[in-house]
């Protein structure tokens, strides 16, 4: 490689962003690498000429201006450095250097709402800005990821070439993602899970709710396996194997196959399963967070993603919970009997994948939400497909919500789609036996439980929400609206005193 024929420039070369560049660079990309310590830089490409069929592709540069003036125009720099004020440093250190129509990619996990006071501030400056979502971790970057690109479409289609070739690959006819996985050997055909999501922070706005709806999944597998743990007194691997058998239906997916494998693993040092021996806290990098309080924002009726997130911070609290379960009471567990040990396993199927179309029906409304208040038109069956490969929800059922937004592109909720409608009904028995086993044998399980609680919410056509108004209008004059009225058209009584409702009314 001369010194000015790079195709794309990156920055940043911790795990995500050593794994995009030779992922890149399989695919026949010359890749300029820049590393704010230059001795991680030295590393890195020192470990490619090892190790590395591409090694040829990636050039190291310890000076930025050198780095910068390497890259073909309109130049593409992508930055995996650490979201929040490191982008911020990166982009202003970058600009003295580059040039009208340039194009600064940010793939680490911004804040959406950074993204797009990003985007402004470099659109004044005539500089292109793409936030966009890089989902899969290490294995996906570096053999194909999940990408949710946003900003202008011009920017973008300067960026789809490489971005389409380096994404994960899905058949288009079964729907299933490609395997790849080999260095110096990447994946061809198929469909790309890389797609233009929108404008402004979309991009990482949906992978945002790609993580909120993450979290609840993961929830929601903890809870089954925790489930047949208590109730059922199964051990871990052989709740790995329930898991693996799951694997080969509707449930098919990434993370339930990982559940199976990791349920099944031995600890070297201790001998006994792996699992029993990880310390029950669980960490959270704000993603998640993130999704739920813009669903508060937004008021949309996220809670099994909300329930996900309180989940881990409950579990966080370790010494509190070894203390309080010393002092607070429960039940005690009744044992299933071995009679009903097959139908308890397939309730507890059908709460998981009950739960999880809730999960999803809740992260699509939250995101429909989200276009009209910022404006945007996003492609719902496109998102579902982009999630179908490379990244850590990828699941099979995905096909199901893409043929759903195919089938009607106005769908209002997932769960209306005849298929999701088909499944919910079918399972919603068992998902409330297993809930109220739960709660009679004092076993947590707020996701299902949550995710329970927005199912029978939205299909009732009434709710105590009357009296609420009620409330609401007798303390504060926020008047109501009524049933034998239309809407619209807001009502006040002058509330007589408290402690004397009106009885009877002439
Ligand atoms: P480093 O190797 O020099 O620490 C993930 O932390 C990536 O972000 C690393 O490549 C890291 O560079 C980079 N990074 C973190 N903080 C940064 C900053 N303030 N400026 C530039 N790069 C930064």
């Amino acid at each position: 490689m001369t010194a000015k024929n790079a195709d794309i420039g990156l920055i940043g070369l911790a795990v995500m962003g050593q794994n995009l560049v030779l992922n890149m660079a399989d695919h026949g990309y010359n890749v300029a690498v820049y590393n704010r310590s230059t001795d991680k830089m030295k590393e890195f490409v020192e470990y490619c000429k090892n190790t590395e069929p591409s090694h040829e592709r990636v050039i190291g540069h310890a000076d930025l201006a050198t780095f910068v003036l390497s890259i073909k125009r309109p130049r593409k720099i992508v930055l995996l450095v650490k979201a929040g004020t490191a982008t911020d440093l990166t982009i202003n250190a970058l600009l003295p250097f580059l040039e009208k129509g340039d194009i600064i990619i940010d793939g680490g996990n911004a804040l959406w709402t950074d993204t797009i006071r990003r985007e402004k501030e470099l659109r004044a400056k005539d500089i292109e800005f793409i936030g966009s979502g890089v989902s899969g971790g290490e294995t996906g970057a570096r053999f194909g990821p999940s990408l949710m690109p946003s900003g202008t479409r011009q920017a973008w289609v300067s960026l789809e070439p490489i971005w389409t070739a380096i994404a994960a690959k899905v058949d288009p006819v079964s729907g299933q993602p490609l395997e790849g996985g080999e260095p110096g050997k990447p994946v061809v055909g198929g469909f790309s899970c890389a797609e233009y999501i929108g404008p402004d922070g979309s991009g990482h706005y949906v992978k945002m709710v790609h993580n909120g709806i993450e979290y609840i999944d993961m929830q929601l597998i903890c809870e089954a396996y925790w489930l047949m743990k208590h109730l059922l007194g199964m051990k871990s691997d052989e709740i790995g194997k329930v898991f693996e058998e799951w694997n080969k239906g509707e449930l098919s997916s990434f993370l339930i196959e990982i559940t199976a494998d990791i349920l099944q693993q031995k600890d070297p040092m201790s001998k006994e399963f792996l699992v029993d021996m990880i310390l029950d806290t669980a960490g959270q990098k704000g993603t998640g967070q993130w999704t739920a309080a813009n669903a508060l924002e937004l008021g949309a009726p996220a809670n099994a993603i909300a329930a996900a997130v309180y989940a881990r911070a409950l579990s966080s609290v370790k010494e509190e919970r070894v203390a309080a379960s010393k002092i607070l009471k429960g039940p005690k567990v009744t044992a299933i009997p071995e009679s009903e040990r097959k139908a308890t396993i397939e309730a507890i199927k059908n709460a998981l994948y009950c739960s999880k179309i809730c999960a999803y029906a809740q992260g699509f409304q939250l995101i429909d939400k989200a276009q009209v208040a910022y404006n945007w038109k996003l492609n719902f069956g496109e998102i579902s497909q982009i999630w179908r490969g490379g990244c850590i929800i990828r699941a099979r059922f995905l096909q199901k919500i893409t043929d759903a937004y195919a089938l009607n592109s106005r769908l209002k909720n997932l769960m209306l789609d005849p298929y999701f409608t088909e499944e919910m009904n079918k399972g919603q028995e068992g998902w409330r036996k297993v809930i109220a086993l739960a709660v009679t044998n004092g076993i947590p399980a707020q996701g299902f439980a949550a995710a329970l609680a927005y199912y029978d919410g939205y299909r009732s056509a009434d709710l105590p929400a009357n009296l609420l108004q009620g409330q609401r209008d007798y303390f504060g004059a926020h008047t109501y609206e009524r049933k034998d009225k239309p809407r619209g058209e807001f009502f006040h009584l002058d509330w007589p005193e408290p402690g004397r409702p009106q009885i009877a009314i002439e």
